[in-house]
């Protein structure tokens, strides 16, 4: 094992961005990087690249971020803070138990001058809240984005969460339909405070699978989450997770806002959104033809393809992306192998051995997470090589291989990503 070899590389990657679009499956010049053979397991210091490479939300959408709504803010109107909402009304005699309005009324408009959408029924997974009234999002955005004010229901996408804390808590269900590929932004606050809000992506439905989950910081009351979503039906999931005993789960007022981002231009050599990732390597290009290859990369019967599926030689180095979002769970490595999450989605690659060849293989999510991959036999019907159970640090997968079709998994760790995007990177060296 060669513990700097992923770090380097990727760092490498991530820093020389341009140069570094590869990946078997996109047909770009630059896919095979020939590496000095003096380079090959030398400590050269990669980790600091690697810290410097760690992903998280790209610079250029932190700024679009409507990260200065805390509660409290002047466009955020509390129920009971409102006596002015119906200037008819008696006044309100705060030395009794009026209880709150039913829901929140003439709200300011935003920041950005959209008047939030105020929804007084929950939504739910039977029937969630329409984003923009069930229009497709793309290649037409709504201008300065979407606010909702609503309140939790029960939970009806399942009782555990995908992330974030467990316990008693509320939801709101929303459907997202995009016209094209986006980066979403879903910022999710409660109007009170002591709430954790958790935000979940699925495809298409409660039941579909997961695409990408995040939570607050423990006790911080806003959720961010910009993902990058392909053309289709997608199910938001806002849960509020109460801090203390006690608190209600159901009825409590959320702010969820929906911005989008356009997609990256595939095809063009530069970096058309400006998160530093340059056409296939940004995640709005993975589920691009131009990128794919055509492949859907969701079993070994329609493989990605290292190496666009001609043999490897040695010295050749593969960097390819992907994300397990939105994905099938075909396949599990076993006990035997690293562990896993049980019911993690999986993506493959198809890789040809012409000669007994040794084979160096990582795969690490885009925030730093590690992945797993193992080692598949032509028909993906048994594993060949996996990483051992007591694996830690750096997972590594160094292997040896006779020549032959096979099949690269790449899946979940014990580790929880907090992006389901990844970097696959195989190294192909003489035994
Ligand atoms: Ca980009
Ligand atoms: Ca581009
Ligand atoms: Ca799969
Ligand atoms: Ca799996």
């Amino acid at each position: 094992m060669t513990r700097t070899r992923l770090s380097h590389a990727l760092g490498l990657c991530l820093v020389l961005v341009a140069g570094c679009g590869g990946g078997s499956t996109k047909g770009n010049l630059g896919d095979v990087l020939e590496v000095p053979a003096t380079d090959v397991g030398q400590d050269s210091g990669g980790e600091d690249l690697w810290e410097e490479g760690v992903r998280d939300v790209p610079d250029g959408f932190e700024e679009t971020l409507p990260g200065d709504l805390p509660a409290g803010d002047a466009d955020v109107v509390l129920p009971d803070a409102e006596p002015d909402a119906e200037p008819d009304a008696p006044p309100v005699d705060v030395a009794t138990d009026t209880p709150p309005p039913d829901s929140v009324e003439d709200v300011s408009a935003d920041a950005d001058g959209v008047e939030p959408e105020v929804i007084e029924a929950s939504g739910s997974c039977a029937t969630p809240i329409e984003v923009w009234g069930g229009k497709a999002v793309g290649p037409e955005l709504p201008p300065g984005g979407l606010d909702y004010e609503t309140r939790t229901g029960a939970v009806t996408s399942g009782s555990d969460p995908w992330c974030g804390p467990s316990g008693a808590q509320g939801e709101v269900v929303f459907r997202l339909v995009l016209g094209a590929p986006l980066y979403v932004i879903l910022t999710a606050l409660a109007q009170v405070p002591d709430y954790t809000p958790v935000v979940t992506f699925l495809k298409e439905s409660c039941s579909g699978s997961l695409m990408e989950c995040t939570a607050a910081e423990a006790n911080g009351g806003t959720t961010e989450m910009a993902t990058a979503l392909p053309p289709g039906t997608w199910i938001a999931i806002v849960r509020l997770v109460p801090l203390q005993e006690g608190l209600p789960t159901e009825g409590v007022a959320v702010d969820a806002s929906f911005e989008f981002e356009a997609g990256e231009i595939c095809d063009n050599g530069e970096d058309d959104n400006a998160d530093w990732d340059v056409d296939c390597d940004d995640p709005t290009c993975f589920w691009d033809p131009y990128c794919t290859g055509g492949h859907s990369g969701e079993t070994c019967a329609d493989p990605f393809l290292i190496n666009n599926g001609a043999p490897v030689a040695p010295s050749q180095e593969f960097f390819e992306v992907g994300t397990l979002g939105g994905r099938i769970d075909d396949y599990q490595p076993g006990a035997a192998c690293w562990p896993s999450v049980a019911g993690s989605s999986d993506a493959v690659w198809r890789i040809v051995l012409p000669a007994e060849l040794t084979l160096e293989v990582a795969a690490a999510f885009y925030d730093g997470t590690n992945g797993q991959v193992y080692v598949m036999d032509p028909a993906c019907s048994a594993v060949v090589s996996c990483l051992s159970p007591d694996v830690a640090g750096d997972p590594n997968l160094l292997v040896t291989l006779p020549a032959g079709t096979y099949h690269l998994v790449v899946d979940r760790g014990p580790d929880t990503p907090q992006s389901l995007a990844f970097d696959l990177y195989v190294f192909v060296d003489e035994p």
